[in-house]
């Protein structure tokens, strides 16, 4: 059992990111019963959600003639356009159906707001809203932090990014996550959490 100040960050294990979902990461589902064992060996457990409502702004059916995988520009920033995906309330932004997540402390949802995404469990992409994690973590003396979960190079990398420059200890456990891989985000996702300093483990 890891101590009191230890916490286990379960990213966006829903149906959406899975096997047969709208934004399916390849083997999504495989992960789940690695991520309930670990769940056991921590006393802190947060499960993120992903959870947009219709009409998204990162969703490329909100921008007209836009296609799925596209990039664009918001405000904020570039933003890739998504196929529709964690719609609020829709099958879809259920976590997958053997996930433990009665085992969680918090289930922490991200991406409410229509015109912001938010990959982060704690900023969302403007770098500035934030979700309310750290102060959660923080009031709870968690020092490190071990994360798991979908998808590796969109929301765990935004997540141990944040969390390492806010000075938590970082461990991402790359065996319990899956990725999306797109035009080489995940080399380069491996790449940004190394020079961050987080811990990439098997
Ligand atoms: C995610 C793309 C869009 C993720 C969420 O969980 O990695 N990726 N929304
Ligand atoms: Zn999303």
């Amino acid at each position: 059992m890891h101590p009191t100040t230890d916490a286990l960050i379960v990213i966006d294990i829903q149906n959406d990111f899975c096997p047969g979902g709208a934004l399916a990461v390849a083997g999504g589902d495989e992960i789940v019963a690695q991520v309930n064992a670990l769940m056991r060996d921590y006393r802190a457990k947060v499960l993120t959600q992903d959870w947009h409502p219709a009409g998204h702004g990162s969703f490329a059916s909100s921008h007209p003639g836009a296609a799925p995988f596209s990039m664009t520009k918001m405000p904020y920033g570039d933003q890739v356009l998504w196929p529709d995906h964690c719609v609020i309330g829709t099958p879809g932004a259920d976590f997958h159906p053997e996930l433990n997540t009665d085992a969680a402390d918090l289930i922490i949802r991200k991406g409410f707001r229509a015109g912001v995404d938010s990959y982060s469990a704690f900023f969302e992409n403007d770098h500035a809203t934030p979700t309310g994690l750290d102060g959660y973590l923080r009031s709870r003396g968690v020092q490190r932090l071990t994360m798991v979960g979908l998808a590796t190079d969109f929301c765990v990398q935004y997540s141990a990014l944040d969390a390492a420059r806010l000075g938590y200890g970082v461990t991402v456990i790359e065996s319990a996550c899956r990725a999306i891989d797109l035009d080489g985000s995940l080399a380069s996702a491996r790449d940004a959490m190394r020079a961050a300093g987080v811990v990439l483990e098997g």
